[in-house]
């Protein structure tokens, strides 16, 4: 059985058109700022952006794949509420019996090879106004542990500093730093791939975090869930490294471990600028590409939050489904960058376990500041609703629980160092239930047979959400309760 339209970009092209979900721009755009400009006006919208006419090059650029929930439900033919729960089934699988990579000799990426290493013959947008360079951002990068040959997939941001050269920057605790630090023990270089224009399958085993992919396991493997399909790799020509033969752009690559060039600044996920300093520096040492490659980029925003986002929203299920009874459902909100702050969703079983929640969830992903917790009545995806918990539910003498000191994300203001402080907020309702937090519903109905004489909006000004008439801007329960 062949892998699904996953596993390729231009399969994945073709099956968004078809839809209607592209939007191609056909006018000539400066990839010098102008064309993240352009795309951040669509940015969240129902379609993803093809650039077609990109100053100075011959080859397009892609970009949205992942900002939007509906999109990306859309291509994987799920509801968009279900992915979290999707993505954890498809790591629960891999995790109980791996689907092994197999190795291949020939794919579209080798359709070229460049005879010489030029990057600037790729058409690498400059995203923001203050960035440092162009910048490669969705390219998986796979490495092999120097020591056991275990392969590893991850994400990492690479500035263009010259046409062969690339500054990385890795952050602490990234199973890349992990290789690079044997490497430099080993007195050898660290030779990996740059894999650009790949499918959500792949990406999302990249974006896998290590609490549910540990340094011991071939995290590749997670791909072939989703592509239905083992994930297909080739050897380097030029170096001992394994790449994507679907890839638009497979880039053979090797740093050298303590040789450091400034990379930065880059408008990062949190909405500030990540800052410039000393990082690795990465040697570009081969180009493959298909003939007619689409080069993809992402916007530092909702693309991140909807795949690291997503990702973690998927693992944290996976734990405290396995360890907290009553955990419905989770979503890392993006008012908080997408992985800072978590909303869970617990039917309560005993009462305390509201509390054991937001301990197990900070433990599932490190990344994480805020944890709120609420009742199942709440919907966690409208934060009107989750705020209507808070301000009603929250007990703020017991309800808040405050960790000081903790490893947190070095790129969040808040952890210079990694370290700064968490909070959890418990904004469940006291267990047992009592009448005072039952919540007030009105009669669940249809408009379909009721006679308006305005067209059927229920209030002006108020986005209809979905056909049961949800509306993002309310707390939501009021018309939700089954009678
Ligand atoms: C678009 C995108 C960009 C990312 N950029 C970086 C980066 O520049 N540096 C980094 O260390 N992690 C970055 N990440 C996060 C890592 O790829 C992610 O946490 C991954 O799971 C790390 O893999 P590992 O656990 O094998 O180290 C990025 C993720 C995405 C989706
Ligand atoms: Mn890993």
């Amino acid at each position: 059985m062949g892998a699904n339209h996953l596993s390729d970009l231009s399969r994945i092209i073709d099956d968004l058109d078809a839809m209607g979900r592209i939007a191609r721009v056909t006018s000539e755009v400066d990839p010098r700022y102008d064309l993240a400009g352009i795309a951040a006006r669509f940015e969240g919208g129902p379609r993803a952006v093809l650039f077609e006419n990109v100053k100075g090059h011959e080859l397009p650029v892609f970009t949205g794949l992942y900002w939007s929930r509906e999109l990306l439900g859309a291509l994987m033919r799920r509801e968009p509420a279900t992915l979290p729960q999707f993505v954890s089934d498809c790591i629960k699988r891999w995790q109980r019996k791996p689907l092994a990579p197999e190795m291949v000799t020939s794919g579209p990426v080798f359709e070229v090879t460049e005879p010489q290493v030029d990057l600037s013959t790729i058409p690498v947008p400059v995203h923001a106004l203050e960035d440092g360079g162009p910048y490669f951002d969705a390219g998986v990068v796979i490495a092999r542990d120097p020591q056991s040959g275990i392969r590893n997939a991850s994400i990492q941001r690479f500035m263009v500093v010259d046409e062969n050269t690339l500054h990385v920057n890795i952050d602490a605790g990234r199973h890349l730093e992990l290789y690079l630090n044997k490497a430099r023990e080993m007195q050898q270089t660290l030779a990996f791939s740059i894999n650009c224009g790949v499918g959500p399958g792949l990406h999302f085993a990249a974006a896998t975090p290590a609490e549910a992919a540990p340094p011991d396991t071939d995290e590749l493997g997670i791909a072939s869930e989703f592509h239905g399909a083992p994930l297909e790799l080739a050897e380097g020509k030029r170096l001992p490294v394994h790449l994507v033969p679907s890839a638009m752009y497979a880039l053979e690559c090797e740093i050298i471990p303590d040789e450091l060039g400034e990379e930065g600044p880059f408008a990062e996920v949190t909405g500030y600028y990540a800052q410039r300093a000393p990082r690795p520096v990465v040697h570009v040492r081969a180009i493959h590409r298909r003939a007619q490659p689409v080069f993809q980029t992402i916007l530092s925003g909702a693309e991140v939050w909807n795949s690291v986002g997503l990702l973690g929203e998927a693992n944290v299920l996976a734990t405290l489904q396995r360890q907290i009874p009553g955990v419905c459902d989770v979503y890392f909100s993006h008012g908080g960058c997408g992985f800072y702050h978590a909303v869970v969703q617990l039917a309560q079983k005993r009462a305390g376990w509201s509390k054991q929640a937001i301990m197990a969830t900070f433990a599932a992903f490190p990344p994480l500041k805020i944890v709120t917790v609420v009742d199942d009545d709440v919907d966690i995806r409208n934060a009107s609703d989750v705020e209507w918990a808070m301000a009603t539910r929250l007990d703020p003498k017991n309800g808040v629980m405050v960790i000081d000191n903790v490893f947190g994300h070095g790129l969040n203001p808040g952890f210079p160092d990694y370290l700064g402080s968490k909070v959890g907020f418990d904004c469940c309702r006291p267990y047992p239930r009592s009448y005072e937090y039952e919540r007030a519903a009105y009669k669940t109905m249809s408009l379909d047979d009721v006679t308006l004489d305005t067209p059927n909006i229920c209030a002006p000004g108020v986005r209809e959400q979905d056909a049961g008439g949800e509306r993002e801007d309310l707390p939501r329960a009021r018309g939700g309760a089954a009678m």
